[in-house]
């Protein structure tokens, strides 16, 4: 077919590795926490952009890749990125979140107070693109936006995890502050903003569960 090339695949695996390599990803998986206390320990560059081109091969629709990446690692971008973060935080954790929403926090102990975004080594500001411009500056619309992000920062944070860094995924609100200290485009809106690096020697993390497996899914297998 016009426009397409044999795919490359390992048919051969057996059914035994399949199993060994889904349980080794599993083991790595349950390993990652949301980190709020962060290592000043430096991450090299090359890392986070091999991270950031494993979300790039992410699925997305009609493969209009409708993300973009900014990596942070300068101190004073940090430092201005904290300062408005820590603005609106303060916004919602006095005024904004209605009673039941702090109270879902609670086991979280968060509060308006983001001094990880200057001591993580590198803050990741994900945007989502709407629509981009083609070569003859025609707008170009993308399908399945929120989707398709959603599944490239999955990816990513994943990828770090299994490189052993941590992450927090952090959602200040509004977050267009983003756009105007990032100096992005009027078509990218921020997503989501990604603190990447080594958690504290004294880190600690809430107790929390995840799903059981009867909760988390249903099979329905035919046999
Ligand atoms: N953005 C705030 C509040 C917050 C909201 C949710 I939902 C969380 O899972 C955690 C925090 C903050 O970062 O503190």
């Amino acid at each position: 077919m016009e426009g397409h090339e044999p795919l490359q695949f390992d048919h051969d695996v057996t059914e035994e590795e399949l199993l060994q390599r889904a349980s080794s990803f599993l083991d790595t998986a349950r390993n990652r926490r949301s980190v709020r206390f962060f290592s000043d320990r430096p991450v090299p560059r090359e890392v986070i952009e091999s991270c950031i081109q494993v979300a790039g091969t992410a699925p997305s629709g009609a493969n209009k890749q409708p993300w973009h990446f900014v990596a942070v690692g300068d101190p004073e971008l940090k430092h201005k990125i904290r300062i408005a973060a820590e603005q609106e935080e303060h916004e919602f954790y006095n005024n904004r979140a209605p009673q039941d929403w702090l109270d879902a926090l609670t086991p979280m102990a968060t509060n308006e107070k983001k001094p990880f975004l200057e001591v993580a080594p590198w803050l990741v500001a994900i945007f989502s693109e709407a629509y981009s411009h083609d070569d003859e500056d025609q707008k170009v619309k993308h399908y399945y936006v929120p989707e398709s992000v959603g599944i490239a920062t999955g990816m990513l944070i994943s990828a770090l995890n299994s490189c052993g860094l941590a992450t927090l995924t952090h959602t200040p609100s509004p977050m267009k502050f983003l756009r105007d200290i990032l100096g992005r485009s009027e078509n990218q809106r921020p997503f989501l903003l990604l603190v990447v690096g080594f958690p504290s020697e004294d880190c600690i993390v809430p107790k929390l569960t995840k799903k059981s497996m009867d909760e988390l899914a249903t099979f329905h297998e035919g046999k």
